[in-house]
């Protein structure tokens, strides 16, 4: 028999002398953090000076500019769904993190920017201090989920712990640390916190068994995965073939069922299937597109698991609402539906049917895209991320490139910001160097943050970028074209050579005219993992996927 131990309670971490800003780089570590993504300037002297003390445990990758750092952490958050932070001055060193900020709130990225603050005393004064912003806190309350200004060393790995536990509960998000430069620097007793406990909602049983109940009599059962299904594969998939339901997604959804299953859905055909559906189980989605492109089909019951509760009702009240993550309610899903589930025939080969007829449609319409899209997926390996900017190719890829695996196709959702693809990816790619991630870009959205070029360079970052160059702001020279007739204007670019172009970096750079010439140029850029490769396809006009995309009001609503 072991001895009976003596239960004593853990001791309190002694404080130790510690400034603000070294309180908070190690509460970063002790929280799992490895990288920092920042741009240095004179408020945040004192951050960095902690970064150069425990750069051994916390690698600091600065960029060329900050929208770069914010995004990379960003990518960074969307591929391993683990908390990132970027660190940038006040004023225009936030408002150029500011698009970075706002996608991650429209993905729920956790996100922790460290910004910067003028002398502590003169917050709020008004005094045209250098990069003074009027109510910088306000401003940045209104991106974030959670913000705090540090004004004392002793409260510093406390406002860190609490930020980063804001970043993980309910629906994730950013949050924003301000600490004036002054304050970076002041030392006192610092006791580190820990990790803080992320509470979870209690999963409502009774609701769960209505839900059952409901989707295992459901004749016509549709999935609908957004965002925060992304952890969920496994139960997704489980639920899928038990209720033999299709799994629609469209942009942050893909690869939770593998998009090689003829149950993984896109856009065209998910309208078709919602209109038929009698109950349909929405995860982690808003359903934004549903309810107010397609339209509620009079007779179609809603279950809806989403951890954020304001989300249920806002459009629609659904028949049975599930607030929490997804995975455990969904597995509770797994264990209560057996009980209440139809007999069921498959309905693969029909699945398959439908799929096909779909896409020979896509294949007389949007052939010169599918063609690129099918190149870079055989050359992709499975658990390679592909990136998105805001670019036409990328429209078609929405509906048309298969995602196997979750966190492999990283969307900016309903924000859609042009630029943010190649520095996202940069993030992405550094956060996950065991697997090859690919950035498309059009010519227009990569050159917003094509100076980041040198910080892959820098830091060896081994991205994959292909930039699709049609000398314009193509899908919008499209609309001018076709809706306004033929106005041309603010839509054209005058480009650099962009093989020059990487190469003056010393980025492996080429040019490829068409997509068998694209898939060997990206088997010679996954080969070379010590630093990053640009291929440039140059496209003429692209036909328009939009028709697959803007598809109306479904019959019946
Ligand atoms: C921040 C931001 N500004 C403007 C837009 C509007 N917009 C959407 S696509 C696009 C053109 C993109 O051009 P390019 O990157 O060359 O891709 P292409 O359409 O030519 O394929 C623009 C200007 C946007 N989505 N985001
Ligand atoms: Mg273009």
């Amino acid at each position: 028999m072991p001895k009976k131990r003596k239960r004593t309670a853990a001791a309190p971490t002694p404080a130790t002398p510690m400034t603000a800003a070294e309180a908070v780089v190690a509460t970063l570590i002790g929280h799992g953090l490895d990288t920092i993504y920042a741009l240095p300037g004179v408020q945040n002297d004192l951050l960095f000076e902690a970064l150069f003390k425990f750069s051994d445990r916390l690698h600091t990758v600065h960029t060329r500019h900050e929208q770069g750092a914010a995004y990379m952490a960003l990518g960074a958050a969307l591929a391993t769904g683990k908390p990132q932070a970027f660190a940038v001055v006040p004023g225009p060193g936030l408002l150029n993190a500011g698009a970075a900020l706002l996608t991650a709130f429209a993905t729920n990225a956790p996100v922790l920017g460290l910004i910067g603050q003028i002398p502590d005393a003169d917050i709020g004064r008004d005094l045209g201090q250098l990069h003074e912003i009027r109510d910088q806190a306000g401003i940045v309350k209104r991106l974030v989920d959670h913000h705090e200004l540090i004004r004392k060393p002793e409260r510093a790995s406390a406002a860190a712990a609490a930020a980063l536990r804001a970043m993980g509960s309910g629906r994730p998000g950013p949050a924003a640390l301000e600490c004036a430069m002054d304050v970076w620097g002041k030392s006192g007793p610092v006791r580190l916190q820990d990790p803080l406990p992320v509470p979870a909602p209690e999963i409502d049983r009774d609701a769960v068994r209505r839900a059952a109940k409901l989707l295992g009599a459901a004749k016509r059962p549709l999935i609908i995965c957004g965002g925060g299904a992304q952890d969920s594969s496994a139960e997704v998939t489980a639920l899928s073939d038990m209720l033999q339901a299709p799994v629609l997604a469209f942009r942050r959804g893909r690869g939770v069922l593998d998009g090689r299953s003829p149950f993984s859905v896109t856009l065209p055909l998910g309208r078709d299937l919602w209109a038929e559906a009698d109950v349909v189980l929405a995860v982690g989605t808003r359903l934004l597109i549903q309810f107010r492109q397609w339209g509620l089909p009079r007779d179609l019951k809603i279950v809806r698991v989403d951890a954020d509760p304001k989300e249920h009702n806002r459009l629609h009240k659904p028949a049975v609402a599930l607030t929490g993550d997804a995975k455990p309610i969904l597995q509770s899903l797994l264990a209560e539906l057996p009980a209440h589930n139809a007999k069921r025939a498959s309905r693969q080969a029909k699945m398959a049917e439908r799929q096909a007829a779909w896409r020979k449609r896509f294949d007389n319409k949007i052939a010169p895209q599918i063609a690129y899209l099918e190149a870079i997926r055989a050359e992709l390996p499975e658990d390679g991320i592909l990136v998105e900017d805001i670019t036409q190719m990328v429209f078609a890829a929405r509906i048309v490139y298969p995602v196997y695996k979750p966190r492999t196709y990283i969307s900016p959702g309903f924000q859609d910001p042009l630029g943010l693809g190649f520095a996202t990816a940069l993030g992405a790619q550094h956060a996950r160097p065991d697997v090859p991630v690919v950035a498309i870009c059009g010519d227009g959205g990569f050159m917003f943050t094509a100076t980041e070029m040198a910080t892959a360079i820098r830091h060896r970052i081994p991205l994959v970028t292909i930039v699709f160059n049609d000398g314009a702001f193509g899908n919008v020279r499209r609309i001018q074209k076709e809706r306004y007739g033929n106005h041309l204007i603010g839509s054209d670019l005058a480009n650099p050579d962009f093989v020059a172009f990487g190469k003056s970096f010393g980025a492996e750079a080429a040019r490829v005219r068409s997509p068998q010439d694209l898939r060997l140029a990206l088997r010679r850029a996954f080969a070379h993992r010590d630093g990053p490769s640009l291929i440039e396809v140059p496209v003429g006009e692209l036909p328009s996927p939009w028709e697959f995309l803007n598809m109306g009001k479904v019959q019946g609503v």
